[in-house]
C-alpha cells in the first residue's frame, strides 16, 4: 500500500492552512506522570539510596542488595569493550577520534580565557572554566544509543570535566554492551545501572553513592523530561529533545533512493519524528514518493516509518528553491539537508537549523554516527534561539575584573552618579573611598 504521505503545494490556496497543519506539535505534559515523578524525587531527596534501590527494583525489575550492584567499574566497561567484535571496536574509535577532534575545535574557537588591559591599565576579562561534575542520562530499551553516549561524554571530556557519571537503566538486568563501550572508550568516569526520575533525582540531590552532579545531559522518555525541569536550577540541565526531524531541500539532482532513505531515517527513530521535503520540481517529489513506496516493505521499522509520514510528514512543492529555504527558515529543522548540485547557493539562504548538511553525499546519518559534529540538537522549531551540544555546555565564565588606581579614579565619580541615583549609598561610598582627595 503506498505511504499515505501529505503533498503540499505553496501557490495553493489552502497552503498556509495546510502547512500550520504540518508544523503543529504539542508537547503535552501529562498530570498523572508529574505527580509521580514529583514523588519519586521527593523519595530519592528524602531516603537518598534506598529509594534509590527500591524504585529500580521496582521499575526495572531489577532487585539488588546495594548500591554496588548498580554501579558500574571502568574496569567492567572496558571489558564490555573488549568483549564487542573488532569492527565495532573500530567503528566506536573512529567515530570517537572524529567527534573529539571536531569538539576540540570548538574549544580553540569560543571555550578559551581572554583578557585586556584598557587605558588606565585596568584589568579586564573572562575566565572560561569546566563543570566539576556533569551526569550523562542514556536511555535503556528501544532507543539506547551508543552513539549518544559519544556524543554527551566526548565535548565534556574535551572542555575538561572533572568527573563524567553516566546513569543507564538495564531493565531486568540487561546490559547494551554497546552502550558500556562506548562509555569506556568516551572517558565515563563512573557508571551506574540506574534510569528515569531516580536517576535524575539521584544525580541532582546526591546520594551516599552517587555524587551530586552540576549539570545532567541526555534524553529519555517522559519522566525523564519532566523529571529533568524539576530539577532544573538545582542542577544544569540541556534541553528537552522533542522527536526527531529531518527536512531534505532538494533541487532534483540527487538520486530519488537516497533522498527517501534519509526521509526513512529520522522517521524511523519514532512515529512522531518528522519528515519533511521541499523542492521546486514536481515530479521529482512523486520521483521520490514512488522510491518510498518501493523501499519501505524491505525495513524492519515500517511500521513506525509509515506512522511516522503518514502522521507528520509532508512533500511540499515550491515555486522555486528561494522559497524552499524561506520555508526551511520558518520551520527551523533540527537536521536539515541541502540536497543539491549547488548547495553553497542555498546555504547563505538558510538561518534557522540545528545541523546543515551539504550536498548530495552527506546524508544526515554520517552525522548521527561520525562525521564529527554533535547529533544532540535543538528539536521542535528551537533551532531558532539555541544550537547544538558543544563544548560551551559543559564549561562556564566568569569575568575578571582588576581596577587600576588611575581606573577608580575615573570610574569612582560614574559609579557614584548612578549609586545616588538608585538612592543606594553604600555602593556610592565603596567608589567615593577609594578617590584621592
Ligand atoms: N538522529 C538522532 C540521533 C541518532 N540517530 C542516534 C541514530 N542514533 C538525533 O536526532
Ligand atoms: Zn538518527
Amino acid at each position: 500500500m503506498s505511504i499515505a504521505v501529505r503533498h503540499l503545494d505553496t501557490s495553493s490556496a489552502t497552503f498556509e492552512a495546510d502547512f500550520q497543519r504540518v508544523l503543529h506539535w504539542s508537547a503535552e505534559t501529562d498530570a498523572e506522570i508529574e505527580t509521580r515523578v514529583a514523588d519519586i524525587l521527593a523519595d530519592v531527596k528524602a531516603r537518598g539510596d534506598a529509594a534509590v534501590l527500591a524504585n529500580t527494583a521496582r521499575f526495572d525489575r531489577l532487585d539488588v542488595a546495594d548500591m554496588a550492584a548498580l554501579e558500574l567499574t571502568r574496569d567492567e566497561l572496558k571489558a564490555a569493550f573488549d568483549a564487542i567484535t573488532p569492527a565495532q571496536r573500530h567503528a566506536l574509535e573512529t567515530a570517537a577520534r572524529r567527534v573529539r577532534s571536531y569538539h576540540e575545535r570548538q574549544l580553540q574557537a569560543c571555550g578559551l580565557s581572554w583578557r585586556y588591559h584598557d587605558e588606565d591599565g585596568t584589568l579586564l576579562g573572562q575566565k572560561v572554566t569546566p563543570l566539576d561534575r556533569v551526569g550523562i542520562y542514556v536511555p535503556g530499551g528501544k532507543a539506547a544509543y551508543p552513539s549518544s553516549v559519544l556524543m554527551n561524554a566526548l565535548p565534556a571530556h574535551v572542555a575538561g570535566v572533572g568527573e563524567i557519571i553516566m546513569v543507564v537503566p538495564t531493565p531486568g538486568g540487561e546490559r547494551n554492551p554497546l552502550v558500556l563501550a562506548a562509555a569506556y572508550v568516551a572517558g565515563v568516569s563512573r557508571a551506574f545501572t540506574i534510569g528515569g526520575a531516580q536517576a535524575i533525582a539521584a544525580l541532582a540531590y546526591g546520594t551516599d553513592r552517587i555524587p551530586r552532579v552540576d549539570k545532567i545531559t541526555g534524553p529519555g522518555n517522559a519522566y525523564v523530561a519532566s523529571a529533568k525541569r524539576r530539577v532544573f536550577g538545582q542542577v544544569g540541565i540541556d534541553m528537552i529533545a522533542g522527536p526527531s526531524e529531518i527536512l531534505v531541500l532538494a533541487d532534483g539532482t540527487t538520486p530519488p533512493d537516497w533522498v527517501a532513505m534519509d526521509l526513512f531515517s529520522q522517521a524511523e527513530h519514532d512515529e512522531l519524528a518528522q519528515s519533511i521535503l521541499l523542492c521546486p520540481d514536481v515530479a521529482y517529489l512523486d520521483a521520490v514518493h514512488a522510491a518510498m513506496d518501493r523501499l519501505i516493505d524491505a525495513m524492519p521499522r515500517r511500521q513506525v516509518i509509515r506512522a511516522s509520514l503518514e502522521g507528520r510528514g509532508a512533500l511540499i512543492h515550491t515555486r522555486s528553491m528561494e522559497e524552499a529555504c524561506e520555508i526551511s527558515n520558518r520551520i527551523a529543522p533540527e537536521h536539515l539537508e541541502v540536497s543539491s548540485a549547488d548547495p553553497h547557493r542555498w546555504e547563505p539562504l538558510l538561518r534557522h537549523a540545528g545541523a546543515i548538511f551539504l550536498g548530495a553525499y552527506t546524508s544526515e546519518s554520517l552525522g548521527d554516527y561520525c562525521a564529527g559534529p554533535n547529533h544532540v540538537l535543538p528539536t521542535s522549531g528551537t533551532a531558532r534561539f539555541s544550537s547544538p551540544l558543544g563544548v560551551y555546555d559543559f564549561q562556564k565564565r566568569s569575568s575578571l575584573i582588576e581596577v587600576s588606581q588611575a581606573g577608580a579614579q575615573q570610574l569612582g565619580p560614574i559609579a557614584a552618579e548612578l549609586a545616588y541615583g538608585e538612592g543606594l549609598q553604600a555602593h556610592a561610598q565603596a567608589a567615593e573611598f577609594r578617590l584621592q582627595r
